[in-house]
């Protein structure tokens, strides 16, 4: 059974998403560590560490993850997670932007999966597929 942390990045509150995400994910037979909204980039690798998670999947609804996410690269080498699967997803701009040009940003920050505005379980879908071929 795989384990994923997720919540809600930086200072968001949009929780409905975060709430189904737990819910999709469990009945996928995942096991779920949430940490809810409002949580911060080292907080969701303290928990990733902690659980020895295999998958970080990252929520922003309000855009803010832009900002939030830039760390990753440097935190993923200090705490040495290269076989641990990073996914964001929702809204990752603040405002309109070109999906490739947010795919290629948020991948340069550490993100092996990226679903900007991407319906919740076509995103799982490809979670899952990707899992697959990396074990
Ligand atoms: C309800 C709502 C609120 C409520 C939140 C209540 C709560 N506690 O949740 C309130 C009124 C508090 C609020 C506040 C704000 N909001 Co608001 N809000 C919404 C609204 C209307 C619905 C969000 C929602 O619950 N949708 C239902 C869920 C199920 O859908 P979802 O969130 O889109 O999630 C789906 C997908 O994104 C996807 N998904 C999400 N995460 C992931 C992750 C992965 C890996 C994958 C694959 C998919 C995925 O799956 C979900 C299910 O399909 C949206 C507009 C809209 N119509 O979407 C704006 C919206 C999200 N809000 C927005 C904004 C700007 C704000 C505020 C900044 C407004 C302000 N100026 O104060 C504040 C921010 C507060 C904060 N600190 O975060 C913007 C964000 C724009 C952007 N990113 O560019 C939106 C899009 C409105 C808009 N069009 O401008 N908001």
């Amino acid at each position: 059974m795989y384990k994923v942390v997720t919540g809600v990045v930086g200072n968001d509150i949009h929780v409905v998403a975060n709430r189904l995400i737990d819910i999709s994910l469990q009945a996928r037979g995942f096991e779920v560590f949430n940490l809810g909204v409002n949580t911060y980039l080292e907080e969701f690798i303290d928990a990733v560490v902690e659980t020895d998670a295999d998958v970080l999947l990252i929520s922003s609804l309000n855009g803010e993850a832009e900002g939030w996410c830039r760390e990753l690269q440097f935190l993923m080498a200090e705490y040495e997670l290269k076989d641990v699967t990073f996914v964001i997803g929702g809204n990752l701009s603040v405002g309109e932007s070109k999906d490739e040009d947010l795919v290629k940003k948020y991948q340069s920050y550490g993100f092996d999966l990226v679903f900007h505005q991407i319906e919740l379980n076509d995103g799982l879908d490809q979670l899952e597929e990707f899992l697959g071929k990396k074990s």
